[in-house]
């Protein structure tokens, strides 16, 4: 659960658009359009992707709550167009306009039957429309928003995609790169893997699950660094940084699973060699090794926090699985429509920006201020060693 910032979306994905709502951002923080722009671009990118994101260009509009370049301290509204509403117009009015085209095929693994039993729908449409990963689109924008308030604080956060299909990268993150540096290699891949002879790998492996009408997930690695002590609780279940991390990452469509650190591999080793022993040098604490992910005892410890997550492939098939008509009952093959063959560095792009609301929200949580410079002073006056 979020403490001090709170959001909403909304929108559907061809509808005319997503809006935003956040609320707890300190004012005084600079901010544009402009910025935004290159998370929402970021997201857009990647092998895999369908024709869909050569329709959009995707922008945020700044509606309210930001003035001469500054946020006020109130809540922040954004707007995000649907370029492709345009060829919706029919499908998605507003008003009764009669149309009767149903779908009625249910997609393993989507939203749809639980969907369509959920809210008594005969229509998988209405279903299918806030279901798609096109509201992460607002997501990122909010997160994008976060992410300049903890830029402000010298807190970073990189991904890079380390699994698609059974092609895994296996190469160490060199943590002595810069993570703008680091961020800026991966953007240069199509599938923001940093070693090239895997990334030819999982580029053929994208490829040929495209040609088979198929789709294909994989695993992305996570790091944020610059965080104070502290941040996150042991004092109450709800207020520990795993469980309030994982609650968002865990809530981008099609993620399946999130390891910190060395995650589900410590299970098979001795307490002895996994633990990160302690150190003091230059007048701070240290670690000899990471293998906790920056979180001990529900708590930032001061190292990088580092993730990892598996996303499922996609679940609309050009070659589609076995299904049931909901209105004959008569077996059928699931509902096709424009769709990704991998959506793996773009969700990337997606659990960068939304670590990044839980971190700002964490901060604001633990050292408090109305404007970006009481932060500043609470963080100075407050962080020791
Ligand atoms: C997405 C837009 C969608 C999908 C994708 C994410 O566009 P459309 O439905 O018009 O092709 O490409 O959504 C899914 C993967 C899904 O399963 O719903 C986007 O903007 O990211």
């Amino acid at each position: 659960m979020l403490e001090k910032i709170k959001y909403l979306t909304a929108g559907e994905s061809h509808g005319l658009g997503l809006l935003g709502i956040v609320e707890g951002i300190p004012s005084h923080l600079t901010l544009n359009e402009d910025y935004i722009k290159v998370q929402l671009q970021r997201r857009q990118k990647g092998h895999g992707r369908s024709n869909r994101m050569k329709i959009e260009s995707d922008y945020a509009q700044l509606y309210c709550g930001v003035r001469q370049g500054m946020t006020l301290g109130s809540p922040i509204g954004i707007i995000i167009e649907n370029k492709d509403a345009k060829n919706w117009t029919k499908s998605m009015s507003i008003t009764d306009n009669g149309y009767d085209k149903k779908i009625t095929l249910p997609r393993p693994g989507h939203a749809d039957l639980s969907g369509i039993m959920k809210f008594g729908f005969d229509d998988i449409r209405n279903v299918i429309e806030r279901s798609s990963a096109r509201e992460t689109a607002m997501r990122v924008a909010i997160g994008a928003i976060c992410r300049r308030l903890l830029d402000e604080l010298d807190i970073h956060v990189c991904s890079r995609v380390i699994q698609i299909y059974n092609v895994v990268d296996t190469s160490q993150l060199d943590q002595s790169l810069s993570y703008n540096n680091i961020n800026q290699l991966a953007d240069k891949s199509d599938v923001r893997c940093l070693d090239k002879k895997t990334e030819a790998k999982m580029i053929e492996a994208i490829d040929i699950a495209k040609k088979n009408g198929d789709s294909v997930g994989g695993v992305i690695e996570i790091h944020c660094k610059g965080l104070p002590y502290g941040l996150g609780s042991y004092s109450q279940w709800e207020k520990k940084l795993q469980s309030r991390i994982s609650e968002t990452i865990l809530s981008i469509n099609a993620f399946k699973g999130i390891e910190f650190g060395r995650g589900f591999d410590i299970s098979k080793e001795y307490g002895s060699d996994i633990h990160d022993e302690i150190i003091f040098q230059d007048n701070k604490y240290g670690r000899k090794t990471n293998n906790a992910g920056g979180i001990e005892g529900g708590m930032s410890n001061a190292q990088p926090i580092s993730i990892k997550i598996s996303m499922k492939p996609i679940p609309t098939l050009v070659k589609p699985l076995d299904s049931i008509d909901i209105i004959t009952h008569k077996p059928m093959k699931a509902h096709k429509e424009r769709t990704d063959s991998c959506a793996v560095p773009a969700a990337s792009i997606i659990a960068e920006n939304l670590l990044c609301i839980v971190i700002a929200d964490s901060i604001l949580s633990k050292f408090g201020g109305d404007s970006i410079n009481q932060l500043k002073v609470h963080i100075k006056n407050t962080a020791k060693y």
